[in-house]
C-alpha cells in the first residue's frame, strides 16, 4: 500500500487529521488497533472548547454537534458549601463550551471518512514504524494475520499515550517532562437527568468532586480517589453518599441520583515530550502530551495539534514549503504548555494533596475566593476554559 500520510491511531487526533488532509486533497490511511465498535463506544472526554467546535464546523462536521451538543455559557465552582458562578460567555465576548461525548466526535469522524471513501484499517496488530529519518518512511503491521506495509511520505503518530510511535524515536532525541499526582478520579455514568444546566467543580475537605453530563438523561460524575483505589470497595450507594457530601451546597443544589451505568478509575498525569517530531514522524495528541482531566483539555489539545499539522502538510504539498513542518513542534508546544499550565492550575486549586497542611487548605480557599470574585481572575479562567486561539 502507498499513501501520502500514514496515520497510526483512530482517536480524535488521527481521524481529524485524516479528515482535514482529505479536504485539502491529500491522501492518508489510518490504522487502528481496536475495532470500530470499540472506538465508537469508549467513554472518555465530554467537553469541547469553542475552538474545537469552530474547527469541526469549519471542516463540515458541525451538524450533529450543533444539534445534539449541550451549549454551556458558564461553570460553577463550589467551595465552603456555596456555589459561585463563572459566566464564561459574558467574560469572553460570546464564547462558550459544548458538552458532547468524545465517542460521538469519533462516530462523526469515522462516518465522514468512510462516506468520502477514506481508508481506516481497524483491528491491526504488531504495528511498527520505520525509516522516518529518510524521505521514504513506512509502517508495518498485521491485518487478519497477514503482514502488511504502508509506504508514505510522512507518518503521523496519533496512537495515544500507550502507543508505539513515541517509543520508536531513537534514544536521546526526546526530552520528557512528567508529573504524576497522588490521586485519581473515580468516574461514573448515571441514568439521571442533570440537576444543573452547567458543570459543577466542588472543592471539599474530603476531596474534589465534579458534576458533568452527557445528555438530558445521563449525568457524568467524578470523585477524587486514591490511585490504588479498589473499585470493588465502591458500591453505588457509597459513591452517591460521597458525591452528595462533597457537592453539598447551601443553595440546596445536589446531583439527582440514579442507577450507575458504568464506573472506572482514571489516573492523573501531566506529561510532555519535546520535540513533537523526529524526521518525518510527527507526534500529535496524547502520543505527545497528557493533561490531568480537570481542565477538560485532552481531546481539545489533540484536535489543535492536528489542525496545525494538517496546515503544515498541506503547505508542503501545495507550495513545497517546509518551514511550517520544521516549526510544527515549536508551534504546538507554545499552546501545549499554556494548556498544561491551566490544567495543572485547575488541578492544584481543586484537589486535596496528601501532604497538604492547614496552610495549604487556607491558600486554596483564598484562591477560589479570588478567582470567583475578581473579574480579572475569572476572565483568565474563562478564556482558558473556552479555548485559547490556535496560534
Ligand atoms: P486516543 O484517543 O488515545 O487515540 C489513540 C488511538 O490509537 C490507537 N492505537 C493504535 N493503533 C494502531 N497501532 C497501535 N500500535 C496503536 N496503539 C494505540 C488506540 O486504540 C486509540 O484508538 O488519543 P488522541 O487521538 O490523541 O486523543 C486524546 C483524547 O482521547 C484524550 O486526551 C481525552 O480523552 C482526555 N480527556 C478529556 N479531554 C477533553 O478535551 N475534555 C474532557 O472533558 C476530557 N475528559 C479525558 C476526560 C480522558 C479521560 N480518560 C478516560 C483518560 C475524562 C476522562 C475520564
Ligand atoms: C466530562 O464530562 O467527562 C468532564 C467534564 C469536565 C472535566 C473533565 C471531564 O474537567
Amino acid at each position: 500500500m502507498r499513501t501520502q500520510v500514514g496515520i497510526v491511531g483512530a482517536g480524535p487526533a488521527g481521524l481529524m487529521l485524516s479528515h482535514l488532509l482529505h479536504q485539502n486533497g491529500i491522501h492518508s490511511i489510518v490504522i487502528e488497533a481496536r475495532d470500530r465498535d470499540y472506538i465508537e463506544s469508549r467513554v472518555r472526554a465530554g467537553v469541547l472548547e469553542q475552538t474545537t467546535v469552530d474547527l469541526m464546523t469549519g471542516a463540515g462536521l458541525g451538524e450533529r454537534v450543533k444539534r445534539e451538543g449541550l451549549l454551556h455559557h458558564g461553570i460553577w465552582l463550589n467551595f465552603g458549601g456555596r456555589r459561585r458562578h463563572i459566566p464564561m460567555t459574558e467574560l469572553t465576548g460570546g464564547r462558550s463550551i459544548t458538552v458532547y461525548a468524545q465517542h460521538e466526535v469519533i462516530k462523526d469522524l469515522v462516518q465522514a471518512r468512510l462516506d468520502a471513501g477514506g481508508q481506516i484499517l481497524f483491528d491491526v496488530a504488531d504495528t511498527s514504524i520505520h525509516r522516518f529519518d529518510s524521505a521514504s518512511p513506512f509502517i508495518r503491521f498485521r491485518k487478519d494475520g497477514q503482514p502488511c506495509e504502508i509506504a508514505c511520505d510522512f507518518i503521523a503518530g496519533c496512537d495515544g499515550f500507550h502507543g508505539i510511535c513515541r517509543p520508536s524515536v531513537p534514544e536521546g532525541v526526546l526530552t520528557v517532562y512528567d508529573r504524576q499526582y497522588p490521586f485519581a478520579w473515580l468516574g461514573i455514568l448515571a441514568e439521571a437527568p442533570p440537576s444543573s444546566e452547567e458543570l459543577v467543580y466542588s472543592y471539599h475537605e474530603r476531596g474534589f468532586a465534579l458534576f458533568s453530563m452527557r445528555s438530558p438523561q445521563i449525568t457524568r460524575l467524578y470523585l477524587q480517589c486514591d490511585p490504588e483505589e479498589d473499585l470493588a470497595q465502591w458500591s453505588d450507594e457509597r459513591i452517591w453518599q460521597e458525591l452528595l457530601l462533597r457537592h453539598g451546597s447551601s443553595d440546596d443544589w445536589a446531583p439527582i441520583e440514579g442507577p450507575v451505568l458504568q464506573k472506572g478509575i482514571t489516573g492523573m498525569r501531566s506529561f510532555v515530550v519535546e520535540p513533537m517530531q523526529c524526521g518525518r514522524l510527527f507526534l500529535a495528541g496524547d502520543a505527545a502530551h497528557i493533561v490531568p482531566p480537570t481542565g477538560a483539555k485532552g481531546l481539545n489539545l489533540a484536535v489543535a495539534d492536528v489542525a496545525i499539522l494538517a496546515r503544515a502538510i498541506t503547505e508542503f504539498y501545495q507550495y513545497g514549503r517546509r518551514d511550517l513542518l520544521d516549526r510544527y513542534s515549536a508551534t504546538c508546544l507554545r499552546r501545549v504548555w499554556k494548556v498544561q499550565r491551566f490544567s495543572w492550575w485547575m488541578t492544584a486549586m481543586l484537589h486535596r494533596f496528601g501532604a497538604d497542611n492547614p496552610f495549604d487548605q487556607r491558600r486554596q480557599l483564598a484562591e477560589l475566593d479570588y478567582v470567583t470574585s475578581s473579574t480579572a481572575a475569572m476572565t483568565s479562567l474563562a478564556e482558558n476554559y473556552v479555548g485559547l486561539p490556535l496560534d
